[in-house]
This record gives structure tokens, sequence and C-alpha cells, in this order.
């Protein structure tokens, strides 16, 4: 049974976890960054289908993540609808299109060139599913009213974290793009007002042959510091 009771007026509950030895801590976070470490971000999808009720579970893990005030300031949309996969990917490449060859700057195309990206975007067709992540810049009362919403970026960006974790731990893949400008969202898929495109994350099951750029990760000196 779990305990409930009300501090300052509110109910809480009692929280229990269960803690592992140390010696199992270690071996465990050993194993899930080894784990981790295999993700990748990838281009080239099959468009075998994916269940649902699969997509629907990594977006209720996605929606655990914490957030500013518990508002969870975010919109799953879910698309595996051709005929919109497909309006999506031609107002994506319209916009991409745009970006290569007039909006981003030499510097950023240089950064880009060891990924081999382009505007095209197939993907946004081939992949079963399409998670379009909207953020809300204010939440909408049920009296009609706009309420405060905190740290909506900080809150959606850990939200996708936990997706893509998800998405990785069911044995799948994804992309996390961000066409730009990416308004497009919001009109195709007839979104309201207080909410702004924030990600899209094609999901599926990599091609049969499926490349990625040959990246390696920081070490540990490069990215943290002991105090
Ligand atoms: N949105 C473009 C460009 C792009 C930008 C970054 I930063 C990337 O890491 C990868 C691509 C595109 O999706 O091609």
């Amino acid at each position: 049974m779990v305990k409930t009771k009300l501090i300052g007026g509110f109910p809480f509950v009692q929280y229990t976890k269960e803690t592992v030895p140390e010696t199992e801590m270690i071996q465990k976070s050993c194993e899930f960054f080894n784990w981790m470490n295999k993700r990748r971000t990838i281009r080239d999808f099959s468009d075998r289908p994916i269940p649902q009720t699969v997509i629907e579970q990594l977006i209720l893990t996605a929606s655990t993540a914490p957030s500013g005030a518990h508002k969870q300031p975010w919109t799953f949309c879910a698309v595996s609808d051709p005929l919109i996969k497909r309006q999506i990917r031609e107002a994506a490449e319209k916009e991409e299109e745009e970006s290569y060859q007039h909006r981003m700057p030499e510097e950023w195309l240089a950064d880009l060139r060891p990924l081999q990206t382009d505007w095209k975007k197939p993907f946004l067709e081939t992949a079963p599913w399409l998670i379009v992540v909207f953020r809300k810049s204010y939440e909408l009362k049920p009296d009609g009213s706009r309420g405060q919403v905190y740290y909506a970026n900080e809150s959606c960006g850990l939200a996708c974290g936990f997706l893509l974790t998800a998405i990785h731990h069911a044995g799948l893949c994804a992309l996390t793009h961000t066409p730009s400008p990416m308004q497009f969202l919001s009109r195709i898929l007839n979104r309201p007002e207080e909410e702004k495109p924030f990600l899209l994350i094609p999901v599926g099951y990599p091609a049969p042959e499926c490349w990625v750029p040959d990246i390696k990760r920081k070490q540990m000196p490069e990215i943290c510091v002991f105090y």
C-alpha cells in the first residue's frame, strides 16, 4: 500500500526506490553507457511498419520527463498517414532547399559536410512514423483563460531525450530533424496557436543498407570537470 499524507494542504505519496549495492551500481552504469553509446541517428529508413501501440508506449515514456512546475508543456503528434507524410516532406524540402541554397552561412554548410546531409528528405515518407513534438508557449485552462508554462524549452528537450532513449530501447532508430523554419508543421497538422513546432522525429527500422558518419564522441576530459 502506498502511504499518502497532506503536506501544506497538498497530497503527497511516499516514494521508495529499490537501491542496488555499489558493485552492481558500477556495473549497471557501465552497461547502460555501453548500450546508449550504440545509439546512432540514422537517415536511411526502412518502410517496415511499426504498430501504433509501440509508438504510444514510446510517447508515454517521453511524457515521464520532468517539466517546469509539472506543466508538461508538450504535444506529440504521431503521423503514419502517407498523405500527411507526403505533405510534410514536400513542405520540409521546400524550406530546406532554400536554406541550403541561400540561408545557411558557409561555416554551417562546411560543418555539415562530414554528415553529407542535403535538402532532400525522402525519410519523411519512408519512415513508418513521424513524431512531431510541439512545445506549448502557454496552456489553455478549462475556462479558456491562458496559464503560464515554465522552462518549456528545457522540458521539451528532456522529453525528446527520454523519447530517443525509449526508441533505442525498443530496438528502433530515429532522426532528430529540425527543418527550418518549421511553422509549416503547425499548418499541416492543424495545431492551435499556443503550440510551436519543437522537433520532428522520424522513427523506424534502419534500411537494409544504412550508412552513418564515422563520428567520435568527446572523451571525459573534454566534457567533464570534477570539483
Ligand atoms: N536542417 C537541415 C540542416 C541540418 C542542420 C544541423 I545543426 C544538422 O545537425 C543536420 C542538418 C537538415 O536537416 O538537413
